[in-house]
């Protein structure tokens, strides 16, 4: 069984205080810590392959993930919808991808599940776990998340769709039509802005004119919730009540975390140039990883048996994901412009 599903039923007494104020069992805080793990340990392969030849692209996840597990574990795997972005390694990974899913992307193997090695590497998208593919103009997957929330309420599905995007993403405007449509129809919409302060090397004063993006909720009526990015617990608190009022008929919620991007823009880009070494010094203060880890120590759920346990498994998939991608065969290139014009039969 998920261990999700057993997510309300914490038994009185026999979790840590710490998991029963969320409403989370200690077996929950366990495995939202290991897909933070994990999801950094792809990513710094995808770099080492990257700097070794092996792979093209890699747009990094690193510094996002905590809210990523956060926001997207309060959603209900196989029945609700994610409509991610470029660095939502770790939200794909909650919502059911695998490390495999994760690397065969970067390869482009025939087999990737996102795209058979069609789309850019970062372009996560899985039909199997209701995770739409991502396009690449930024923003643009708001509209069909909204869409997707429409067709929910319209056959009465019961079902959530959450999209996610960075601060600099959010000033486009399919935003802003779609916010007011899905707030006017009061639609199951969660919109999570990552606001790592950065758009490539523009710097968040200088895209957004407010000091928080949430602070534009309340121009469609809806709530707008900025919470710490590097506190999953508080993450998941914040998309916990917005799937309730998704699923009460309450309308959308805008969840702001603030988060730090600990890599470049891309691996085409080099942030020393515009960052100063002070300043990516302190942002190291706002990880997830290590704070949710010391959370989870100080709790006693976390156990060096546990730790061990866990570091040995990821060590492992890491690995396995790794040699299973190189394996795999490239797409057939008579295959390239399938899905992207209809197949017609060549007249007589
Ligand atoms: C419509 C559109 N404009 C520009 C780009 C090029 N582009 C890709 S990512 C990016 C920066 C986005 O910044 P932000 O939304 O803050 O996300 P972050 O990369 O910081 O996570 C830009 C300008 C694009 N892909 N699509
Ligand atoms: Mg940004």
């Amino acid at each position: 069984m998920d261990s999700r599903s057993t997510s309300s039923r914490t038994l009185p007494g026999r979790e840590s205080r710490l998991a029963a104020d969320v409403g989370l069992s200690d077996a929950d805080l366990i495995e939202m810590y290991r897909l933070v793990v994990l999801a950094r340990a792809i990513d710094e392969r995808m770099w080492v392959l990257n700097r070794a030849g092996l792979i093209p692209f890699v747009i990094s996840g690193q510094g996002h993930e905590g809210a990523q597990v956060g926001t997207a574990w309060a959603l209900e795997k196989g029945k609700d919808w994610i409509a991610p972005f470029y660095r939502s390694i770790a939200t794909c990974l909650t919502f059911g991808m695998s490390a495999r899913d994760i690397m065969t992307a970067q390869y482009a193997t025939a087999n990737d599940p996102s795209s058979g090695g069609r789309q850019m590497p970062g372009h996560y998208g899985s039909h199997e776990h209701n995770i739409l593919s991502v396009s690449s103009p930024v923003a643009t997957q708001l509209l069909h998340a909204v869409g997707i929330a429409l067709a929910a309420k319209i056959r009465k599905t019961g079902q959530v769709a959450m999209t996610s995007m960075g601060e600099g993403s959010s000033n486009q405007g399919d935003v802003h039509e779609g916010l007011n449509f899905a707030a006017i129809h009061k639609l199951p919409f969660i919109f999570v802005v990552e606001n790592n302060g950065y758009a490539i090397s523009v710097p968040a004063a200088m895209e957004v004119s407010v000091a928080d993006v949430a602070d534009r909720a309340s121009g469609y009526g809806i709530p707008g919730v900025v919470v710490d990015g590097s506190d999953v617990l508080a993450c998941y608190a914040a998309a916990r009540d917005a799937v309730a009022r998704a699923r009460a008929g309450e309308g959308p919620t805008l969840i702001e975390a603030k988060v730090t991007r600990l890599t470049g823009h891309s691996s085409d880009d080099q942030q020393t140039k515009y960052r100063s070494a002070e300043e990516l010094a302190a942002e190291r203060g706002h990880d997830a990883l290590p704070r949710f880890r010391e959370q989870l120590r100080d709790a006693g759920v976390l156990t060096d048996e546990i730790e061990e346990r866990l570091e040995a498994k990821i060590a492992a998939l890491v690995e396995d994901a790794t040699e299973y991608a190189e394996a795999q065969p490239d797409p057939d290139p008579a295959g390239a412009t399938r899905y992207v014009y209809a197949d017609v039969e060549e007249p007589g």
